[in-house]
């Protein structure tokens, strides 16, 4: 069956802010308070997705999710008119305020687990969302994503959606950032590759020192389950817990995957060897392309600086791949001759894209971090919500959305304001007309959503 790999990036939110609340992102610890630009942010992911459109992939958009998040404040307790509990939140703690504020719903790479249905038990697209329970302002996501995912993939002939895992620790889930499919192509059944920190339950005790592993074995295993996925079509795969210790918070900050080829950090893995003959020996009809970068090529710091691995590998014609990656890439010189030593070599790796995504990458998000792929059969794209289609016509209305309700400088001091939270809601119901996509945000029905599947 003839399938395609469909990009869903986040769209960056109107209240795009750097909150310096992800321990273990380095990125994100460095650059709290400082003044962000929700409207650059929002039309640089723009430019990346109608760029790729442009060049013939597949490209979608998925809605950012409200902040700040009243309901968390109402959770923990703050009460009154959404005005009094904004204001009393940011009396009483600021970080409060931050917390229900972040950006984080732009990188929907995080968003949930896709497995696609040639992989599937039962023939249907699975999403499982990520509680992503490791940081309270993520683990806010999960209804809001299930409800936005539930609206786009509205079919159940086709797509299966499951709740997130249960909210504790031992089941902490970051979803795609830390899962890769191999396959000989996107139509024929691949090998799905989870990378997982830490195992709570069994007798491996290796673990990060420093800083958390946010993905559990438990919870990438629990996954696998509920997606209907044979043991033979899976890999299990612990990070290496030095390089969590050196600011790799996901996977996909030291890997990345496409068709038959993987592309990774000498010391991304534990047990590499053992890793990649499995992989090599559960894939069908082709045969593993690994593409290993040395440390003495590129360092773990270099790459958690410039975010090389945290890039897009897209199938172009005749076996060939592109790499998307940030313009930091450019800025790191070993990096950057890295890469024109990549393109001349031999491996299906011809031609590398460069995008400006600053305002992202400040908060630890490259161009893998802003998108959830999805591997759709022609059958199951039909049945997607057709507004979050990528088009001519939508880039340009996203943009004059943008320019219409964004503001250029934010701070924690902005979102407290009242008159933020209402421009806000004014540009989200507005998207959700746009998209096509009802009622998916709380406001919209004046009343608190208990989410239920
Ligand atoms: O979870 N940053 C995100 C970045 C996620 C990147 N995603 C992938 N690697 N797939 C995180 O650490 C920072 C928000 C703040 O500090 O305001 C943040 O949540």
């Amino acid at each position: 069956m003839k399938a395609f790999e469909v990009n869903f990036d986040g769209l960056v939110g109107p209240t795009h802010n750097y909150g310096g609340l992800s321990f273990g992102n380095i990125a994100s610890e460095s650059n709290i308070s400082e003044a962000s630009n929700p409207r650059e942010a929002a039309l640089q992911g723009l430019k990346k997705m109608k760029a790729l459109h442009d060049r013939g992939f597949k490209q979608a958009v998925l809605p950012p999710h409200e902040r700040p998040c009243i309901q968390t404040l109402r959770d923990i307790g703050f009460a009154g008119t959404d005005e009094c509990v904004l204001s009393e939140a940011a009396k009483h703690n600021r970080l409060f305020l931050s917390l229900a504020s972040s950006a984080s719903s732009m990188w929907t790479a995080n968003a949930a687990t896709v497995s696609p249905s040639a992989d599937t038990t039962d023939g249907r697209v699975h999403f499982t969302a990520a509680n992503l329970n490791d940081k309270f302002h993520r683990s806010i996501e999960h209804p809001t994503t299930s409800r936005i995912l539930a609206s786009i993939f509205a079919n159940d002939k086709h797509f299966a959606h499951h709740r997130a895992l249960p909210a504790v620790s031992q089941f902490g889930d970051e979803g795609a950032a830390n899962h890769t499919r191999l396959c000989r192509d996107y139509g024929s059944p691949g090998v799905e590759l989870f990378v997982y920190g830490r195992s709570e339950f069994s007798a491996n005790r290796s673990r990060p020192l420093k800083y958390p592993a946010r993905q559990t074995l438990e919870a990438s295993e629990a996954v696998a389950r509920l997606h209907g996925l044979a043991d033979s079509q899976v890999v299990y795969a612990q990070q290496n817990p030095k390089v969590i210790d050196a600011g790799v918070f996901h996977n996909d900050v030291i890997a990345v995957g496409n068709g038959n080829v993987l592309f990774y950090h000498e010391h991304a893995f534990l047990h590499t060897s053992r890793v990649l003959r499995e992989i090599d020996a559960k894939l069908q009809q082709t045969q593993l392309q690994a593409i290993q970068v040395k440390d003495t090529d590129v360092t773990v710091s270099e790459a958690v600086r410039s975010y090389l691995f945290n890039s897009q590998l897209l199938s172009l014609d005749h076996g060939k791949m592109a790499l998307v990656v940030p313009h930091e890439c450019l800025e790191n010189a070993r990096v950057s001759s890295y890469l024109d030593k990549l393109k001349a070599a031999e491996n299906p790796i011809s031609e590398v894209m460069v995008f400006d995504l600053k305002q992202s990458m400040k908060n630890g998000g490259g161009p893998a971090c802003l998108r959830l792929r999805v591997v759709l059969t022609e059958q199951e794209m039909a049945a997607v919500a057709p507004g979050v289609m990528m088009s001519d016509a939508v880039y340009c209305a996203l943009v004059d959305w943008v320019n219409k309700h964004y503001r250029d400088s934010l701070t924690l001091e902005d979102i407290k304001d009242p008159k933020l939270l209402t421009e806000s809601r004014q540009a989200l119901d507005e998207l959700t007309q746009l998209l096509g996509l009802g009622s998916i945000y709380p406001f919209q029905q004046n009343r608190s959503f208990d989410y239920e599947l």
